[in-house]
């Protein structure tokens, strides 16, 4: 009894493994994929910079490609943009593209 509990567990840990694994390649087509999509268009108000976190809290108008109405959230910021630059109360378009984790960020910004 013991054994076959202890295959049922290593059978469990084995298949996320797996999947993760088949994650990383591309191409493999099973539909909830999306970093292909191309990059959404957004544009807003900067409420607050934590630099430190790479996240800007942005009030953005309506993003009519994710059916999103205009909204106050928080967004990461990919590496590479220079968020020294930009500070609460700036008008700001930017783009968003979705990150390994599957979660909007913004991949492109620029004040207005
Ligand atoms: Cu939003």
């Amino acid at each position: 009894m013991k054994t076959i509990i202890l295959a049922s567990i290593l059978a469990v840990a084995a298949v996320p493994a797996f999947a993760q694994s088949g994650h990383s390649m591309s191409g493999h087509g099973d539909g909830h994929m999306a970093q292909k999509q191309p990059a959404v268009a957004g544009s807003g108000t900067v409420d607050a910079v934590r630099a430190d976190a790479r996240q800007v809290k942005v009030t953005h108008a309506p993003i009519k490609a994710l059916g999103w109405p205009a909204m106050t959230m928080d967004f990461a910021v990919a590496d590479g943009i220079d968020l020294s630059r930009v500070k609460a109360g700036d008008r700001i378009d930017f783009e968003l593209a979705r990150g390994g984790d599957g979660i909007y960020m913004i991949t492109g910004l620029t004040r207005k």
